[in-house]
């Protein structure tokens, strides 16, 4: 019978280590969720790196083997992959360029010399376990190799590749300097999938510029293979955000937020550290907002969550001082005795109090320079059953194609958002409603089981237009 194989950089699970002792745990995210029920079926499988290095034979042996009773395949990496594949080419080359920050990238021939590695290590590992008539769907920026890699060792198979970031415009693409052979890598895929036209745009653009490879709408002939790249906006698991409120452990925090924050307006922002979430523009313009309305003063507070990451780069740790002397000097500027205007916290929390968050803040801000998608949007939408409260979206993420009641700004219009921000602290509960309410109908539709069944049902229409045309 045939199988499922889902490969991405990191399996969905957690695995820690104390005293030289693993332990595993099931991973809460969107992904993980949404392709819970197919590669946990028969005996299908999910591919990828266990999250951290572990370097004796006998610990990678007993992993994978505690792992295989999960329908979990790892692919363990040394550290210096890690760091050259990882941190180095995946973050420092293609996460800049393709998110619009081409200053930050690196162009290093060792970095990419080990990505190139460690998608073969990918597709070995890959190899052992596909069959013939098997499906293989692999995700994101991190293995953009692997689908040619694999097509020239099984030219039949049936191929997916998902891109959770921004595929960048051509004249951002072109900087780099592997840029047709990363291309010739995706192409090894059936169908192509994008959060938005745009991106399938630009990428059927790159290809049709860097290669001499024509383009018929979305169709790409590949060798008298049609490749088909298309839009598949992600969803999220809406029944798990729309019904949590009910949780006690929500329900308490929900109390004590109630007990705390009495009669002020709270605006929640919740991001990974990243220059491209426009976290540092978001806080000029609350500064601003407060500056222009001294009568919000005691009445208003921003809750800002940044979770850590990468704060071992450079970049990412100028980013963290910025954050903490802008937040700093915005306390220090407006507080009173009994408020402080910013509430910041750097770490992660438990989906329950971020359920909480969610339920309580009256404003949703999200402002992100460029997003894939941004699923922080949508949780956000899908925990107002009240159908009150207010989102504001910039118009670079992904989700404000979808989104499209939410108050849609420009992130790096800092006046823009500033107003933004007055015309949610006044709008009229009616209007709330209104727009609340056909976000939530569209959150709710295009679920992360939609979004899943849809890709998976294209691939194997796909599948069928190639064998149609062959057979022509
Ligand atoms: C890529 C693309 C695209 C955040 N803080 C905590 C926490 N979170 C959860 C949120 C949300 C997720 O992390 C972040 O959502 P993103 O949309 O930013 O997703 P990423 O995986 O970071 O990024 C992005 C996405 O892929 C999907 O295609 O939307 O554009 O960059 O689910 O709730 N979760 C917990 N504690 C926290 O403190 N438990």
């Amino acid at each position: 019978m045939s199988k499922t194989i889902i490969v991405s950089n990191r399996l969905p699970v957690r695995i820690t280590e104390k005293d030289g002792a693993y332990t595993l745990a099931q991973s809460e995210g969107g992904l993980a969720t949404g392709l819970g029920s197919i590669y946990r079926d028969g005996n299908n499988v999910w591919i990828g790196w266990p999250g951290l290095e572990v370097t004796s034979t006998e610990d990678q042996a007993r992993i994978r083997e505690e792992m295989a009773a999960m329908n979990l395949k790892p692919v363990y990496l040394t550290q210096d992959e890690i760091n050259n594949y990882y941190e180095g080419f995946s973050n420092e080359t293609l996460w800049p360029v393709f998110h619009y920050m081409a200053v930050y990238a690196r162009y290093e021939q060792s970095h990419w010399d080990c990505y190139y590695r460690v998608n073969e290590k990918f597709r070995d590992i890959i190899l052992e376990t596909a069959e013939p008539g098997d499906v293989i769907w692999i995700h994101d920026y991190q293995l953009l190799l692997l689908p040619g890699m694999i097509r020239a060792a099984m030219p039949d198979i049936s191929i997916g590749f998902f891109l959770h970031i921004p595929f960048p415009s051509f004249e951002l693409f072109r900087l780099i300097p592997w840029r047709a052979e990363l291309l010739e890598g995706m192409l090894g895929a059936d169908l192509l999938g994008f959060h938005t036209f745009d991106d399938s745009r630009h990428f059927i653009n790159a290809v049709t510029r860097l290669l001499p490879i024509n383009a018929s709408a979305n169709v790409l002939m590949v060798n008298d293979r049609a490749v088909i790249a298309e839009t598949f906006p992600m969803g999220i698991d809406y029944d798990r955000y729309a019904s949590m409120g009910n949780n006690h452990e929500v329900q308490e925090q929900l109390k004590q937020l109630k007990d705390n924050f009495q009669g002020i307006d709270m605006i929640l922002t919740i991001d990974r550290l990243d220059y491209s979430k426009g976290i540092l523009q978001r806080l000029e313009a609350y500064e601003l907002f407060l500056q222009l309305h001294p009568e919000y003063a005691e009445k208003v507070v921003l809750y800002m969550i940044v979770v850590p990451s990468r704060d071992n780069v450079q970049q990412y740790k100028d980013l963290r001082d910025e954050i903490d002397k802008l937040v700093g000097g915005i306390n220090a500027r407006f507080r009173t005795i009994n408020w402080h205007p910013v509430h910041y916290f750097y770490r992660s929390f438990p989906i329950e109090t971020l359920s909480a968050l969610y339920n309580f803040a009256d404003i949703g801000l999200v402002t992100p320079m460029r997003d894939g998608m941004n699923l922080v949007s949508k949780e956000y939408v899908a925990s107002r059953t009240h159908n009150d409260g207010v989102l504001i979206l910039s118009e670079m993420a992904g989700a404000s194609r979808e989104l499209i009641d939410a108050l849609i700004v420009n992130p790096n219009n800092i006046g823009a958002i500033t107003r933004a921000i007055e015309e949610a602290l006044i709008m009229p509960k009616p209007e709330q409603y209104r727009r609340m309410k056909q976000m939530r109908q569209v959150v709710a539709k295009f679920n992360i089981a939609h979004w899943v069944k849809l890709f998976m049902d294209r691939l194997q229409e796909v599948k069928q237009i190639q064998q149609s045309m062959l057979a022509r």
